[in-house]
């Protein structure tokens, strides 16, 4: 089914050739309640607002965020709701007061806004600008984040919008300070990668760890955050960098992506930390933990040498403390937190499209199925098995 305007909405404009300015209905995948699967529905998205942009998706993809957030009681809070946050698109319309960006653009939607004028974005060493949609709502994960309402209707009732995008839908509304714009070349069936997972384990790697060239590394979990820390790793030179994951299915992808060696932990008696400091005299230069499992936060802190070792968080919980003890610290080790790989997200995103139109980053390599938006329950369920790296989903009104 394409987009179709109501007669019942915009009256007698319902021949209008544009949607521009009228309420679109469209399909999207609808997250009614804690644990239950998606269901496709017809769903009302209203006009972009002031420095709103509404984008037509034309693919978008699954993260464990995404699951997490299904199926976590803490976000219960959070249904109805249209989750994703993985998508790239074409600008369908925009509000009033938006000059960026105009109908027509091929975009990606971004979690993490820049807004070029706060504190945070005046900042060099941040990307947590203060318009993002967590800043507008502290402790919430939805709105379009300009004023903390929904676009979004479905059966009468309000549809709470995901980390600002809600890619899993025909059409979404998000503020213009999260829209990357890209050149109509890139082909948007793998933009929607770089919205999250590539771009987050990539920028861990590059600009927070900042991991030297001829250096060691660690990465823990090899999803695609896992192995775009390894890519990242690879980029920035690292000559040791060992993947660690309890499924060895991954480690094929991590070698294709730059790591030198692989371990399960399960193979070990010792602690992994142990196993890591015997094969590199003490310890590793860096290390990237990408799971959201706390004990492996700690693991991966505790991997890292002491005096300048430096350990990232890549991997979400809400739900569970990280603790370690302070002489691990007070040895020298620097523990470090990532969100989207510490990208000033609308100026760094169309970099890595470059990147990637110039064969430096991989992007097709973390597709391992394409199905379409329909097809939403099974690309959770390959992802809850371990089966997927990432599937794109193709909307029916894609290019
Ligand atoms: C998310 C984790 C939850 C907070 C926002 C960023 N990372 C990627 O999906
Ligand atoms: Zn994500």
């Amino acid at each position: 089914m394409g987009p179709q305007i109501s007669p019942q909405i915009i009256g007698s404009t319902f021949a209008a050739m544009t949607t521009a300015g009228k309420v679109i209905r469209c399909k999207a995948a609808v997250a009614w309640g804690l644990s239950q699967p998606l269901v496709m529905e017809e769903i009302e998205v209203a006009p972009p607002k002031e420095r709103e942009v509404r984008i037509k998706i034309v693919a978008t993809t699954v993260c464990h965020t995404d699951l997490y957030f299904l199926r976590e009681k803490s976000s219960s809070e959070g249904f109805p709701a249209v989750l994703g946050h993985e998508g790239a698109g074409i600008v369908e319309s925009v509000g009033p007061g938006v000059s960026r960006l105009k109908a027509g653009d091929r975009v990606i939607p971004l979690f993490v806004s820049q807004c070029g004028e706060c504190r945070f974005c005046l900042h060099p060493e941040t990307n947590h600008c203060n318009m993002n949609w967590s800043s507008q709502r502290p402790g919430k994960r939805y709105d379009v984040g300009s004023d903390t309402t929904s676009r979004m209707k479905c059966k009468g009732q309000t549809l709470l919008q995901f980390m600002g995008t809600s890619t899993f839908s025909e059409y979404t509304v998000v503020n213009e300070t999260a829209v990357a714009k890209i050149p109509d070349s890139a082909p948007l069936d793998k933009m929607c990668l770089l919205g999250c997972g590539v771009s987050t384990g990539y920028g861990a790697a590059i600009n927070t760890a900042k991991v030297k060239p001829g250096s060691s590394c660690a990465v823990f979990g090899l999803g695609a955050v896992g192995l775009a820390a390894v890519m990242g790793c690879k980029a920035a030179g690292a000559t040791r960098i060992i993947a660690v994951d309890i499924n060895e299915v991954k480690f094929e992808k991590a070698k294709l992506f730059g790591a030198t060696e692989f371990i399960n932990p399960r193979d070990h008696s010792k602690p992994i930390q142990q196993v890591l400091a015997g094969m590199t005299d003490g310890g590793v230069d860096f290390s990237l933990e990408c799971t959201g499992n706390v004990d492996v936060m700690r693991s991966a802190l505790e991997s890292c040498v002491k005096g300048w070792g430096v350990s990232v968080v890549v991997g979400y919980t809400d739900t569970h403390d990280v603790c370690t003890r302070p002489l691990q610290l007070l040895s020298g080790r620097t523990w470090k937190g990532s969100l989207f790989g510490g990208y000033k997200s609308v100026e760094s995103v169309p970099k890595l499209v470059d990147d990637y139109m110039a064969n430096k980053l991989k992007l097709d390599e973390f597709v391992s199925h394409t199905l379409p938006l329909d097809s939403i329950n099974e690309a959770f369920d390959l992802l809850v098995q371990g089966k997927s790296i990432r599937t794109v989903l193709k909307l029916s009104t894609g290019h």
